[in-house]
């Protein structure tokens, strides 16, 4: 396992710091700032509970004080897994102020995803809720802990929340509340430097378990500031996280982050029903958001209703999956509100459309990209540039574009160009305007809706099946989804059916959302002339 971090070569990060992209500031260092220039504003709210920039602050440095006292410093990563509750925010600072690293696991994962995370980090600490969605995180971290070796990384479990009798996990509040340690950690940031890592997110996934995706300082911070100026956030914003907070999307595009940096206020929604966002629009004065496709039908169906205010309501941001045209041009209408079409990746590049494109640019394409110097190029099978107009993988580098994932050399030298340059495994169109139309996919993954699900990952799982010899999850188009997965099933007698199916991948620690929509049994898998199994000639199959 090499240690080196791929990063971008000396002359891009001068040249980003030069034009001001990377302004040499960490999150810690940030959070400090702002509650000295903006204290007494609202910062965030979570039903009852709100927290000015500088009880935000002060809380990050209570909790870190805890975590410190934990042994956690600067380096260590930290996996949080917590649904969307303040606690998310004022964890992530707090590890921020010791310059330790948040890895943002989802609420849906579980034994498979949270043990991968946890190696593939090397973390030394999980965050959880008690319970949440009628599920018990501490039997999850119990499992966690049974399958880790004595030399494993893992040494605390934090639990918000009850975390039960005995001493097997630490309870957040009494982290928070313990009494000052003789040493503390003492720094805004630990030490930190901003061009270290500061936060790993999660791939979509091809290839096997989620690989880790490195984002500095520097380039996160220009993330949600380059699409905070897009969406022309200041300190009149109030954002409502509606997904779930530690996706990309809800976290800096512009979220959480691009709404602090401007000096708005975040809400959280416990839960992305429009009956829950539509009453915190009317109680806070939302004026953004961001949803999933598959959300649009339901919120425009209950504004419909008649029985919300969401005159606040500014703009609503789609993203994570291909938004239907018709959605598109529906969903301003309905709420009253300028839509935006969001085509992001946890990797980096996030394009937009902009407040004041016209309609059709808004309602048929997906944006264009964030900064002035994103590089996009798309091409052919052979690598070479396509004209405008014409389908191509889009490659893409730039100043918040990730050079290289996390541990990951084998895998990096087929994820990038020779010279840098990400690809997406996304077909798209350019315009002539640089808005991009996303077409297609060539990568191995299903997009349930905005939820990626890697299709070599489920597969794998399905051969532990006793009943199962031969397996291929495909993507098949879904009104409500957008895309629900298939599985064909090679097989020694009958298939199992989806239930028997799911319940087995359950078993096997696997998040919910992999579970296949649908089975379907074959006698066998149809291969291509150069032996790989034929997902077209599967998909083709399907009536
Ligand atoms: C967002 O991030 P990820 O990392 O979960 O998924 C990225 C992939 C893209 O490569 C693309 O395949 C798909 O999700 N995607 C879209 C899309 N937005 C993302 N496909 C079609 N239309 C769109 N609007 O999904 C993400 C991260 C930040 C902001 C927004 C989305």
């Amino acid at each position: 396992m090499s240690e080196t971090q791929r990063t971008w070569p000396e002359a891009e990060k001068a040249r980003y710091r030069a034009v001001g992209h990377w302004e040499g500031v960490t999150f810690g260092a940030l959070l400090r700032h702002w509650a000295a220039g903006r204290g007494g504003r609202v910062a965030l709210v979570d039903g009852d509970r709100r927290w000015t920039y500088a009880q935000l602050d002060a809380e990050a440095d209570l909790i870190a004080r805890g975590l410190f006292g934990l042994g956690i410093k600067r380096g260590d990563r930290v996996v949080i897994q917590l649904p969307n509750r303040a606690e998310f925010v004022l964890l992530w600072f707090a590890l921020q102020r010791l310059g330790a690293v948040p890895v943002h696991a989802m609420p849906g994962h579980r034994r498979r995803e949270i043990g991968h995370l946890v190696r593939a980090a090397e973390a030394v600490a999980c965050v959880v809720p008690d319970r949440h969605a009628r599920f018990d995180h501490r039997e999850l971290m119990r499992e966690v802990r049974a399958e880790q070796g004595p030399d494993d990384s893992l040494r605390h479990v934090v639990v918000v929340g009850d975390p039960g009798p005995g001493k097997d996990f630490v309870s957040f509040e009494a982290l928070r509340t313990a009494p000052p340690t003789a040493s503390g950690h003492g720094l805004d940031d630990g030490g930190a430097a901003p061009s270290d890592i500061a936060l790993l997110l999660l791939s979509g996934g091809t290839t096997g378990l989620p690989k880790l995706i490195p984002r500095t300082h520097d380039d996160y911070a220009y993330n949600a500031r380059a699409c905070a100026d897009v969406c022309a956030l200041d300190a009149r914003t109030v954002y409502l996280a509606v997904l779930p907070i530690g996706f990309n999307f809800t976290f800096a595009c512009p979220g959480v982050l691009g709404t602090l940096m401007a000096g708005g206020t975040v809400v959280v929604a416990p839960d992305p029903s429009p009956q829950t966002a539509f009453a915190l629009v009317d109680q806070e004065g939302v004026t953004l958001t961001s949803l999933t496709p598959p959300l649009v039908p339901h919120w425009m169906d209950e504004a419909a209703s008649g029985s919300w205010d969401l005159g606040s309501l500014a703009v609503v941001q789609v993203g994570g999956a291909r938004l239907p045209e018709d959605h598109a041009r529906k969903l301003g209408p309905a709420l009253g509100a300028t839509v935006q079409q969001v085509f992001g990746m946890a990797e980096g590049l996030i394009n937009l459309t902009r407040l004041d494109d016209p309609e059709d640019l808004v309602c048929a394409t997906q944006g264009r990209p964030a900064s002035p110097d994103d590089e996009v190029l798309v091409v052919d099978t052979d690598g070479r540039p396509v004209p405008d107009g014409t389908a191509g993988e889009l490659l893409t580098r730039g100043p918040y574009t990730l050079r290289g994932y996390y541990r990951a050399e084998e895998y990096n030298r087929t994820a990038f160009t020779p010279h840098g340059h990400y690809r997406t495994g996304d077909v798209v169109r350019r315009l002539p305007t640089g808005h991009l139309v996303v077409v297609g996919r060539i990568k191995d993954q299903i997009n349930r809706g905005g939820e990626k699900v890697a299709a070599v990952e489920v597969e794998e799982e399905l051969l532990t099946h006793p009943a199962i010899t031969a397996a291929a999850l495909v993507g098949v188009p879904d009104e409500r989804w957008g895309e629900r997965s298939v599985a064909f099933l090679v097989c020694e007698g009958s298939a199992p059916g989806a239930r028997e199916v799911a319940a087995h991948l359950k078993e096997r620690g696997l998040a919910g959302h992999k579970a296949p929509d649908e089975v379907v049994q074959v006698p066998a898998l149809p291969l291509t002339v150069v032996g790989k199994v034929d997902k077209a000639a599967l998909t083709q199959r399907l009536p």
